[in-house]
């Protein structure tokens, strides 16, 4: 920052620049990412509502309003019951720390019960809670052991967590029998569903036999959603469910001179251009737009599993919804490779390959551009 400041030309000129660096979705060549481009007519809401503070609701009622209608919106898609309640938060991140915490308010204890397949996220939550991570192993099919899940439960458990939708593989775990189980011995299960929670309602629509994973389904205690991945809001959007409002209680503490007496979530100043435009964007698209988006994407990654196939990567497992994982010699290198090329993808490093994951951004004739150039950034595991 100089002390004169610096002309608005030579400003939106560096903007610029920098942009340009970026590798914007539109390019159709992110194939590593679960969050998408955003949907226009949230981006429109999110212009409309940037500078709402939802830390002091008073100032901003309509953006409440918008708030609350989300939540009750995305509530009724996932299931949640009468005396529940959604908040809004940043992302899956904050979503499993805080219901990792408010479980633990909830039933105490030391340990957290989770398959290996859950997301860096449970990691942070755990380390900064002081909580040991117990881990239950996952079945061929990416889901987890619900039987070993069920032998790692004791008197220090604080929760189960279940993953609808896997970070590498977009497996879906067998949420009703981890909620037996858990329901059982008494025990808080969270479910994870930040990215599959806008993607499984819908591709059950389209008839994929999934397991059921939401609010409904006995035993699940809290969910965690991220309209910022797959339900096209711009970032951060994510939500956190409790099947019971009063589980929020314990988190909550005064803050009577912001005009809202009790804060049960970690931000104070918060945004509310994000629920105003996940609003925008679920109202507009209704459950056959959302419905049509997945359709695309499960058709795409029907060309990309078949194309990795003749192409002599076969896909790791068929996928359970779209996201693709191959094998390949050396993930690191070509991964490396393929950037150099242009195509970014991610790392699946329970499988030791590559994971495409495909977003309403990855175009049938992108997965064959970049199904032109792996073999030569790449060899067959
Ligand atoms: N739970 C699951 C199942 C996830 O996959 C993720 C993130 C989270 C929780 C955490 O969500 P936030 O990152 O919103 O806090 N999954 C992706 C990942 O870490 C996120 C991602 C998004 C990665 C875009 C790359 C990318 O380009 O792999």
């Amino acid at each position: 920052m100089d002390t004169r400041g610096r002309p608005l030309d030579e400003i939106r000129a560096r903007l610029r620049e920098a942009r340009a660096r970026d590798t914007p979705f539109a390019s159709g060549r992110i194939l590593g990412s679960m969050c998408t481009a955003p949907h226009p007519v949230a981006l429109e809401a999110w212009r409309l509502f940037e500078e709402a503070n939802l830390g002091d609701p008073h100032l901003v009622p309509g953006a409440r309003a918008l708030e609350e209608a989300a939540l009750g919106s995305l509530g009724a898609l996932l299931r949640a019951p009468p005396g529940g309640r959604g908040v809004f938060v940043t992302g899956g991140s904050e979503a499993n720390l805080t219901a990792v915490l408010l479980a633990l308010r909830k039933r105490g204890g030391r340990e957290v019960v989770l398959p290996e397949s859950a997301h860096f996220s449970f990691d942070k939550a755990c380390s900064w809670l002081g909580l040991r991570q117990v881990t239950a192993r996952v079945k061929a099919d990416g889901t987890v052991d619900v039987d070993d899940v069920a032998e790692r439960l004791g008197p220090q458990t604080a929760c189960v967590v279940g993953i609808a939708g896997t970070t590498e593989l977009g497996a879906v775990d067998d949420v009703p029998a981890l909620g037996r189980v858990c329901a059982e011995a008494g025990v808080p299960l969270h479910v994870d569903a930040a990215w599959g929670g806008f993607v499984i309602p819908f591709a059950r629509r389209l008839g994929r036999r999934l397991p059921e994973f939401d609010l409904a389904v006995p035993g699940v205690t809290t969910l965690g959603v991220d309209p910022h991945k797959m339900g096209l809001a711009p970032i951060p959007s994510g939500v956190l469910f409790a099947r019971d409002a009063r589980d929020f209680e314990p988190l909550a503490v005064p803050s009577p001179y912001v005009s809202v007496e009790r804060q049960p979530t970690l931000q104070g100043t918060r945004n509310g251009a994000a629920p105003a435009a996940t609003w925008a964007v679920m109202e507009h698209l209704g459950i056959e737009g959302y419905t049509q988006v997945v359709r695309q994407c499960l058709a795409v990654t029907d060309r990309l599993a078949k194309g990795l196939e003749a192409a002599g990567f076969p896909p790791a497992i068929p996928p359970p919804l779209s996201i693709v994982v191959f094998r390949v010699a050396d993930p690191a290198q070509a991964r490396a490779r393929l950037r150099e090329k242009g195509w970014l993808l991610s790392l699946a490093p329970l499988t030791g390959g590559l994971k495409v994951v495909v977003g309403p951004h990855v175009t049938a004739e992108a997965v064959d551009a970049f199904l032109e150039v792996l073999p030569s950034c790449a060899e067959a595991a």
